[in-house]
């Protein structure tokens, strides 16, 4: 069976082959990789105790396949292009070889550092080549990666690093972003005051900022490779993985206060990922794929390491920020390498529309075949700008929709295939199959329809567990609507059954395409000595996407307000980290309640809105005079 997809007709005969024989369809796409021994089985799935498992009986390890088995023929090619955040400092260009070389090298650290098939370890580092060698190296021994975002407080990281009971951690002294510096190993020692787990840390040099080492526990990255580069063979020999173990965890935000561990599993992800960077980019032979997000992030990890990876790509690095040191960096890059995939958020896009065309000036841009849009809807001004102004409208846009639980694009134009409709993320992937219901779980069947988007049948990359506690999993994203996987947004499909997500229809806001959960900023606004109570809704934000709004109660206070607004932004800031403070504070004497004391948050988001006038009933509210007041306070 050819998978290849070069038409529509193409796409609507292998994605009807999807739907009639998932399972003969996953295992040729399957067969595309390398396993130690091939799965028994190919699906053995049960929605309603959120048991799915994939390949199984099959022997593989990941790595093998993002490298080994580009050896022969690729041995040569750019594995990773690392663009440093400071232009003037030098690129690095690491090959297959260099790059199974160093995995190898660091597999040989991590074990001399008591690291076993099965041990969580937690990644804090710096976008540097260093980040995808760590986590390739756990992956090759068969020790469970938790990658932490380099934006995240130590309180945050010393909950991850405790509800994984993480063993060991991979750090740098610092790291740079446009022209901040980030303090990372002082950050971990804050964390680890709290983490008993944790034995060992590795600290690579990046930055060479002062760092408290601590004799027995803290161990320099460089001293550890020494220490094995007088081994006569460096090759590590991969661990069989079965294809059900883990291959990571991954934090996200959900609607309560407790960010849940996303467990990904080897040999599913990996088929995932590969298939879908493959397909929906259209992926050719040398081509340079340039993924912008950083691997604390799932696109990190699925479209910069894994993807990429496993399909032989180049894949393009990048430490610093788009805006930095000024609006063309982006642009630099693409000439530089002359990148042929370029895979970004809207806030990036919005972000750089806002500085007009000054920063495109000389910018070629001619190398860039496809473009792709990834973590929020993206409006239709970004998305036209997107396609005249950096495809110059000739490069075909793909707005993948997917998340941290899909491990890899679910719904996703296919360049060069599917026509395009901004706005849209348009058809699902062959393998996926999307269905809309209404609240009562009821499915609302033909076109020109909304609902709640759910995905009726497993695919080979959905969440296995939420580590620590599969009944979280198993309420979370399989109880709202029985037998289905409930995605918590909502969704239009129009007349020619294209699909566009509205946004999410929980308590999670996205600002700039990361999903922050309204219960967690409230839980850190709460822990400030003056806040009785606090709601937090999301509002639209014109480059953010969505901006966070919080509506606080104080105790009677007589501190300054505006020096109390502060002090509560350095709360959460110190509590998750300053991607969480929120853009508005609003002191008020009350929030909208029901008599059963729950927060009213539709009330909130309307009038975060400024659309006063259309606050729906509130007549069920135990006092619906706060309303008003928050409405003048909010004028
Ligand atoms: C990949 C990622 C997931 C949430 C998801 C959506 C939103 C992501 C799109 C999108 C509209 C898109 N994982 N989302 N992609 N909304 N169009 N193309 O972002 O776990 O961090 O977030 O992001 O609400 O549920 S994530």
């Amino acid at each position: 069976m050819d998978l290849n997809i070069h038409t529509i007709e193409d796409y609507n005969r292998i994605y009807d082959f999807s739907t009639k024989d998932p399972e003969g369809f996953w295992a040729a796409v399957a067969d595309d990789y390398y396993w130690q021994k091939k799965w028994d089985k190919v699906l053995e799935w049960d929605f309603a105790k959120a048991d799915i498992k994939w390949f199984q009986g099959a022997k593989l390890n990941i790595t093998e396949n993002c490298l080994d088995r580009h050896l022969e023929k690729d041995a040569d090619k750019t594995a990773i292009i690392w663009e440093p955040n400071d232009p003037e400092e030098h690129f690095r260009k690491l090959s297959y070889k260099e790059l199974h070389f160093k995995v190898c090298q660091f597999s040989h650290v991590l074990k001399n550092n008591g690291v076993k098939k099965g041990d969580r370890i937690c990644l804090y580092m710096p976008m540097v080549p260093e980040l995808a060698i760590a986590v390739l190296a756990c992956a090759r021994i068969g020790a469970i990666h938790s990658v932490v975002f380099g934006g995240f407080s130590a309180q945050s990281i010393a909950d991850r690093i405790n509800d994984a009971q993480c063993s060991l951690i991979i750090t740098s002294d610092g790291g740079f972003r446009g022209s901040k510096e980030f303090p990372l190993k002082n950050i971990i020692d804050d964390a680890l005051v709290q983490c008993r787990s944790v034995g060992k840390v590795i600290v690579l040099t990046r930055s060479r900022i002062p760092v408290s080492m601590i004799k027995g526990r803290d161990v320099w990255w460089e001293d550890e490779i020494r220490k094995v580069e007088t081994h006569g063979n460096p090759d590590f020999p991969a661990e069989p993985m079965d294809a059900e173990d883990p291959l990571f965890i991954l934090y996200t935000s959900g609607s309560t206060g407790k960010p849940k561990g996303v467990v990904h599993t080897c040999g599913g992800y990996m088929v995932y990922t590969g298939y879908t960077f493959k397909t929906v980019f259209q992926y050719q032979p040398n081509q340079i794929h340039f993924c912008t997000a950083d691997i604390g992030w799932i696109t990190g990890h699925s479209y910069i390491v894994y993807g990429p990876l496993s399909q032989g790509a180049t894949t393009l690095m990048f430490e610093g920020i788009p805006t930095w040191p000024d609006a063309g960096r982006f642009w630099d890059i693409v000439d530089k390498y002359k990148v042929d995939i370029i895979y970004t958020a809207p806030t990036a896009i919005r972000s750089l529309m806002s500085f007009g065309d000054e920063p495109l000036k000389n910018k070629d841009l001619s190398s860039l075949k496809t473009l792709g849009s990834v973590g929020e809807p993206i409006n239709e001004e970004a998305w036209h700008w997107y396609d005249q102004k950096i495809g110059k409208g000739k490069c075909p846009i793909v707005d993948t929709w997917w998340q941290t639980e899909t491990g890899g694009i679910m719904i996703s134009a296919i360049a060069g295939v599917t026509p395009l409709k901004p706005g849209y993320a348009s058809l699902p992937i062959p393998g996926v199959q999307p269905i809309l219901v209404d609240e009562n779980g009821m499915e609302i069947e033909g076109n020109g329809v909304s609902g709640n988007l759910c995905i009726k049948f497993p695919w080979p990359g959905i969440i296995r567990t939420t580590y620590g506690d599969h009944e979280r999993n198993r309420t979370n994203y399989f109880a709202t609507y029985p037998n289905l996987y409930f995605t918590g947004d909502g969704c239009l499909r129009d007349q020619d059954g294209f699909y566009k997500i509205t946004g999410r229809v929980d308590d999670v806001i996205n600002v700039s395409g990361h999903r922050i959960g309204t219960a967690e900023v409230e839980n850190a606004i709460n822990m400030h000595a003056d806040v009785i109570e606090s709601a937090v809704v999301g509002y639209p934000h014109d480059i953010k996407g969505q901006g966070i709004y919080a509506f606080v109660i104080l105790d009677v206070s007589l501190h300054d307000h505006e020096l109390t607004k502060q002090d509560i932004l350095q709360t959460v800031t110190r509590i998750i980290g300053a991607i969480a403070k929120p853009d508005k504070i609003q002191f008020v004497s009350g929030l909208p309640k029901t008599r059963s004391g729950k927060i009213m948050r539709r009330i909130l988001r309307k009038i975060s809105e400024k659309e006063f006038s259309s606050l729906g009933d509130t007549s069920t509210l135990l006092d619906p005079s706060v309303v008003e007041d928050i409405i003048q306070g909010a004028l």
